[in-house]
């Protein structure tokens, strides 16, 4: 057994499986050193991003109807490229991307289904502040030859493995295959990913909490509650949290797992037509949900964790509170006594899929 120094995110990958799942066919492994790769080709473009002409933004939308930037459109392609001809999947899905991916013609069909944001918080590019990739592995389930959007369109609960990197300092990728969270730190010099956190768990006690305090006006009573409660206005013998903030999911995600905290990103009555926020439930909470609760910790749309939502279209949108369990039980605490009507409201969005099965 190498010294933790020596161990590459391949031969990590490679050894947890062999104990997992002995008789594997070691193509989930390749799938993720894949993916791996993908990531150290990402980390060189948005490590030159100031020096090359690849800031700004492209001339297209993305399917949210936000502004592209050229660098997502650089990591959407190149995931897409280093995964379509592996015959490792049968179909894939970008948060960039309106439809499902199908795996071209041409190229066999494999097992697996990845569902990724190629990436987020890409409006942070332009001012030099980090930003990450997430992604999500399903096993096919669909009958068909290849993959089909019910292959998507799976409950996190269903999971086989997720992951994110995060472009900071220095990259970071960090995966579980549910046997813990594990972190690697790009080591440029040698180009590879190498082992630094081994098994992640998130502190039992906090130290942050992470909102975008400048929506407030929209809250919902119940979130207000709660935030007033992180900041410990109302006693209970804690002192407050301090607040962090950066915008890009993965970068807060990562400090309040290592360090200590909460991730909120509320649903809202502004709209009373959307009521589920802004992240994405396929692409961001359900991989990051995944990674959470493998880490000790717990991932909630105020309602119920994440990971038990069956999404019903793939861009779905889902209130995130993810980080320390104590503290996302806690929010949904204050949902249930406060928001009675948000609720209501919510569901009815959030469980379309119910209702169609029903009919
Ligand atoms: P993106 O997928 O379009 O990049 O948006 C997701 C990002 C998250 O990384 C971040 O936490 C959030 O949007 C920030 O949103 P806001 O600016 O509303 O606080
Ligand atoms: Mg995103």
């Amino acid at each position: 057994m190498p010294s933790a120094a020596l161990m590459t995110i391949e031969r990590h990958i490679l050894e947890a499986q062999k104990e997992a799942a002995p008789q594997a066919t070691g193509v989930l492994t390749q799938l993720l050193y894949d993916i791996a790769l993908s990531a150290k080709i990402i980390a060189r473009e948005t490590t030159r991003a100031g020096l090359v002409n690849i800031l700004g933004s492209a001339d297209t939308k993305n399917v949210y109807g936000e502004q592209q930037q050229k660098l997502d459109i650089f990591a959407n392609d190149v995931i897409f490229k280093m995964n379509d001809h592996t015959g490792r999947l049968c179909v894939m899905a970008s948060e960039e991307n309106e439809d499902i991916i199908p795996i071209p013609e041409r190229f066999e069909c494999g097992k697996y289904v990845l569902v990724y944001d190629p990436l987020d918080g890409s409006s942070n590019v332009d001012v030099n502040v980090s930003v990450g990739t997430i992604f999500g592995i399903f096993r096919k389930i669909s009958n068909g030859p290849r993959g089909a959007l019910e292959d998507v369109l799976q409950a996190g609960r269903s999971i086989a493995a997720a992951g994110y990197i995060v472009y900071g300092p220095s990259t970071m990728m960090v995966y579980t295959v549910g046997d813990g969270v594990h972190g690697f730190t790009l080591d440029p010099s040698v180009g590879e990913f190498i082992l630094s956190h081994e098994n992640i768990k998130i502190p039992a006690k906090s130290k942050y909490y992470s909102v975008n305090q400048g929506n407030e006006k929209y809250w919902t009573p119940g979130v207000r509650h709660y935030v007033k409660w992180l900041q410990g206005i109302y006693g209970e013998g804690s002192k407050p949290l301090s607040q962090r903030y950066i915008g890009s999911l993965v970068a807060d995600f990562h400090r309040n797992m290592l360090n200590g905290g909460v991730y909120v990103y509320p649903g809202d009555l502004n709209d009373p037509n959307d009521p589920c926020g802004k992240l994405r439930l396929l692409f961001e909470a359900i991989p990051l949900g995944y990674i959470a609760e493998q880490a000790g910790g717990a991932a909630s749309d105020g309602d119920m964790p994440v990971l038990d939502i069956v999404p019903h279209k793939l861009q779905q949108r889902v209130p995130l509170f993810i980080g320390n369990s104590e503290l996302v039980n806690k929010a949904n605490q204050f949902i249930r006594d406060y928001d009675r009507e948000w609720l209501e409201i919510y569901r009815t969005h959030r469980d379309q899929q119910k209702l169609v099965n029903r009919e």
